[in-house]
């Protein structure tokens, strides 16, 4: 695989339990280069889109509250693009599985994820999982101008304090 971006998110768990330290150490050992990092508040309608391909799975709903902050009166997350060789595989070896009781110790997901009594798995971060799923995911997150890179085409917006908007 050549050089692509993935979208990591830390998310209000890994906030709430200040591990944003952590994470960004753990991840650092992947090599990848970080090109567009910052906080935000997830809204209802972020969290749908982000998630919409989960819409019919029996822990959608706690999956929004979880991840819009309503489960830990929190609704900051930090997000992150990386970018380099096999991005995609290497974020994920450092997450770690879905499931925090499947996942490696050592990984974040092990080490920091648990189970919740509704099931739902509170697994700290967001890793995307294919090169399709990871520009998808970075243009509903980030601005061309957020991007330190070219990363993908854009063009010049309407608006002109938008300046760039994703094509
Ligand atoms: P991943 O975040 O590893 O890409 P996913 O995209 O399939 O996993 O699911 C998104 C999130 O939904 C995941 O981080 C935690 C939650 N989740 C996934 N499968 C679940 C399940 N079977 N039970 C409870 N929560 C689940
Ligand atoms: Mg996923």
């Amino acid at each position: 695989m050549g050089q692509e971006a993935t979208l990591v998110i830390v998310k209000p768990d890994g906030l709430i339990k200040s591990l944003t330290g952590d994470v960004l150490s753990r991840l650092s050992k992947t090599g990848l280069k970080i090109i567009g990092a910052k906080v935000l508040e997830v809204t209802p309608e972020l969290a749908h889109e982000h998630y919409r391909h989960l819409k019919d799975k029996p822990f959608y709903g706690e999956l929004i509250k979880y991840i819009s902050g309503f489960l830990h009166g929190e609704n900051r997350v930090m997000a992150m693009v990386y970018y380099g060789k096999d991005a995609i595989s290497k974020v994920r070896e450092i997450a770690g599985s879905t499931n925090p009781e499947e996942a490696e110790p050592v990984s974040i997901r092990g080490a920091y994820g648990r189970i919740l009594t509704t099931g739902l798995y509170e697994n700290v971060i967001h890793a995307s999982s294919s090169t399709q799923e990871a520009e998808r995911e970075i243009k509903l997150w980030f601005e061309p101008r957020e991007i330190v890179i070219e990363l993908y085409p854009a063009k010049d917006a309407v608006n002109p304090q938008t300046k760039k908007v994703w094509l």
